[in-house]
């Protein structure tokens, strides 16, 4: 098995990159946020939940994106490999994914950083919230509780890998097929 995490700010670019990743290498994408957002379009009890820590720029608790990506690796357990966007995003959630990934004789193979500035981040997520109808994207200062949330809590996770050598930082500005390129080659040399 071969298995990534996309890692970075909200806004870095991960959902529009993984896109790219899982169609080129065949990985299963799993993000946290999307099935988040599936479960508030299904209106379950967990979306429910989960949509008053998301509106409001906060994380949602570690038990329950752990539950489900638990499940979502034990669902697709012939999987090539895992593109994990979004998740890890605290010191135990890192932990609890090696763990669950041990069960399967497997690890993270690399853990690759997007890194943007936070104006450019800023400025990306107020321009997608004009379409994407995600009340998380329509209000600045949401925005930069996302942010802060993420130097807060989220950026220790790269600390977590970087102690087994595992993270490649990767300049998230420029276009995104530029951006795709560099994220490539690092799997490359990963993968071979
Ligand atoms: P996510 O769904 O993970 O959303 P995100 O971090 O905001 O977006 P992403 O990083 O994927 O967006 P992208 O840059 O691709 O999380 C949403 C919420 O869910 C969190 O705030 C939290 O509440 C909750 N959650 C999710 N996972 C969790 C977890 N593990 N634990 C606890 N809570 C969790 O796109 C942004 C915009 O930039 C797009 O419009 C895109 O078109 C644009 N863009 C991308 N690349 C660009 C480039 N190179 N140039 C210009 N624009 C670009």
């Amino acid at each position: 098995m071969f298995n990534v995490i996309l890692f970075g700010a909200p806004g870095s670019g991960k959902g529009t990159q993984s896109q790219k990743i899982v169609e080129k290498y065949h990985l299963k994408h799993l993000s946290t946020g999307d099935l988040l957002r599936s479960e508030i379009a299904e209106g379950t009890k967990l979306g429910l939940e989960a949509k008053k820590f998301m509106d409001g720029g906060l994380l949602v608790p570690d038990e329950v994106v752990i539950g489900m990506i638990d499940s979502a690796i034990n669902n697709n357990k012939d999987a090539k490999g895992f593109l994990f966007d979004g998740f890890p995003r605290t010191a135990v959630q890192a932990e609890k994914l090696d763990e669950l990934l041990q069960q399967h004789n497997a690890s993270i193979n690399v853990v690759l950083a997007l890194e943007v500035s936070e104006e450019e981040l800023v400025k990306r997520l107020l321009e997608r919230g004009k379409t994407s109808g995600r009340s998380d994207d329509a209000d600045k200062t949401v925005i930069r509780s996302r942010i802060e949330e993420y130097r807060k809590k989220t950026a220790v996770v790269a600390d977590h890998y970087r102690q087994l050598d595992k993270v490649k930082n990767i300049p998230g500005e420029g276009t995104v097929d530029a951006i795709f390129t560099l994220l490539s080659k690092e799997i490359d040399q990963v993968i071979l």
